[in-house]
Order: C-alpha cells, then sequence, then structure tokens
C-alpha cells in the first residue's frame, strides 16, 4: 500500500507540473482512435491490394472433368433443318453439356455415305485409358457411320475479358475389331474402307451462340489423335462479347468404320484476361 501511494503521490505531482501535456495525451487519444477507426477499412484494402491472398480457382465450367452422372440434352440439325432437340435413349452426354451433330450430309465425297446421329455416353471402364483423370471421361460414338458432332456447355462469364479452352481427346476408329487397341485397319473381316481421318478441335462461340456451324464460333486447331490421349485441344485467347460464352467439342470422322469413337475428359475454360504472356528467351552459347 506505502508503494502505490507513493507512485499515486508521484503521478500527481507530474500531472500538476505538466498539466498542458497531459491535457493535450487526454484530447489526443479518443481523435487517434477515430482516425483508426475511419481509415481501418481503407489500410485494410490497400494491403489485400499489395499482398493478396491466395484464392481457390473456381472451375467456369460444370462437370468439366465428366466425373458427375449425366443428362439428355442434345441439340442437332438434319437435312430438312433445325436445330431440333429430341431426346434419344442411346445419347445421355455428361451432366451439364449437351450433345450436338449434323445429321444427313454425305461425309467423305460421296453421298453412299451421311453423316449420322451418334451415341453418347459417360464411360468408367474397364478400359481404363479411355480416362485421362479421375475414374470417368465422355465418349462420342457412331456405328458404321461417319460423323460431325461433340458437346457443347454455355458457360456464365465477364464481359471483355478473354478466355481459353481446353479438353484432352482421342480418337478409336477400327474396321471390325471390338478389340479397343486393335488398329484400325485390323484384317478380322472384310470391308472396302482401308482409310481414315477423324480430326477433333474444340471452339468458343464470343456471342453465346449454340450453333456450332455459325460463324461467331472460333475454333482451334483440327487435331488426329489416334488411340491415347496426347496434348489437349486448345483455342486461342477469345474475348466475351457479352456475359455468356458458349464452348464447343467437335469430333469429324470422315469414315463409316465399324467403330468410330472419341474420347473426351478434363475441359477446362480458363480466363487468361490478366495473364502476362512473356517471350521465351534463350541464353545465346
Ligand atoms: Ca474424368
Amino acid at each position: 500500500m506505502k508503494l502505490l501511494r507513493r507512485k499515486w503521490k508521484k503521478f500527481k505531482t507530474w500531472f500538476v507540473d505538466h498539466q498542458g501535456t497531459a491535457a493535450l495525451v487526454l484530447i489526443s487519444l479518443p481523435l487517434l482512435a477515430l482516425l483508426v477507426r475511419l481509415l481501418w477499412p481503407v489500410g485494410i484494402a490497400l494491403w489485400e491490394q499489395v499482398f493478396p491472398q491466395p484464392q481457390a480457382v473456381v472451375p467456369l465450367l460444370v462437370n468439366g472433368g465428366f466425373e458427375g452422372g449425366t443428362s439428355r440434352g442434345t441439340i442437332y440439325w438434319t437435312l430438312t433443318g433445325g436445330p431440333y432437340y429430341t431426346h434419344f435413349g442411346e445419347i445421355a452426354p455428361p451432366e451439364g453439356w449437351t450433345a450436338w451433330w449434323i445429321e444427313g450430309p454425305p461425309c467423305s465425297g460421296t453421298d453412299d455415305w451421311c453423316m449420322g446421329r451418334p451415341e453418347v455416353k459417360v464411360v468408367s471402364g474397364p478400359d481404363q485409358a479411355r480416362i485421362h483423370s479421375g475414374k470417368q471421361a465422355a465418349q462420342f460414338f457412331t456405328f458404321w457411320r461417319c460423323h460431325m458432332g461433340g458437346l457443347l456447355q454455355q458457360v456464365a462469364v465477364e464481359e471483355g475479358h478473354y478466355y481459353t479452352f481446353s479438353i484432352y481427346g482421342h480418337a478409336w476408329f477400327s474396321r471390325c475389331s471390338s478389340r479397343p487397341h486393335d488398329p484400325p485397319y485390323d484384317t478380322n473381316c472384310v470391308t472396302p474402307i482401308d482409310w481414315a481421318q477423324d480430326y477433333l478441335s474444340v471452339g468458343i462461340d464470343p456471342t453465346g451462340g449454340i450453333d456450332p456451324m455459325g460463324p461467331s464460333v472460333i475454333w482451334g486447331e483440327r487435331q488426329e489423335i489416334y488411340g491415347v490421349y496426347g496434348e489437349a485441344l486448345e483455342t486461342g485467347r477469345v474475348q466475351a462479347q457479352g456475359e455468356t460464352i458458349t464452348v464447343f467439342v467437335r469430333s469429324e470422322a470422315s469414315h463409316p468404320l465399324k467403330h468410330v469413337d472419341s474420347y473426351f475428359d478434363d475441359a477446362v475454360l480458363r480466363d487468361v484476361t490478366y495473364r502476362v504472356f512473356l517471350p521465351m528467351v534463350t541464353k545465346e552459347a
């Protein structure tokens, strides 16, 4: 107690001797608190700008890995017009995706062979080579018919932003055999066809349209990828013209072989608006 009394006495003496300073401190404290309160949100915002926190990447596509269920969505055109939206039991595209195709026009440069209606399904085995990652992939295929078609999905995006779309894909076709990895021209049956192409590609309609033949679709390079997954199919950077864009996957098979299959997996839509592309610099020897 003696110590406390001595301290209090000392404080009183200091307070009397320094009234001006004490008053200034007492007035300044609430003002300082008010200033901090007002500037706090600004400071937090500045801090987040300078030191941004890493954020989880939210996939722009629905079911891009084809790990979900299936849907019945179709859109197709025939020689009599379109688009038509009839559902077919053998067409069950991955959930979130719509199967599209062109039906009827001749392919291979002859009226003998025409683009046919495909079958579409989600595959989960037994052939694991058809799955790029996860447990499922999408299969688009025809039987003794060539085809032009694939999958599409409309996506909500930021108008004016730039996007790229990619997917892994490969084709497999066989003149007769049902053995999954036989070469295309196996000889265990008789058929006059000894040639084939299946071009795979991806595209973006920056206006959100759903016509794969429309002039606004910007397609990436067509590639022939046979038998196994290789490099991803990709589009270039495409600027969204509105709040919706459409991504397309396309298979163009020119041959009515017994098996005309296309497999796809791991579709990704990326917002590349702010990505900086630096030129590659090679150090001279
Ligand atoms: Ca998958």
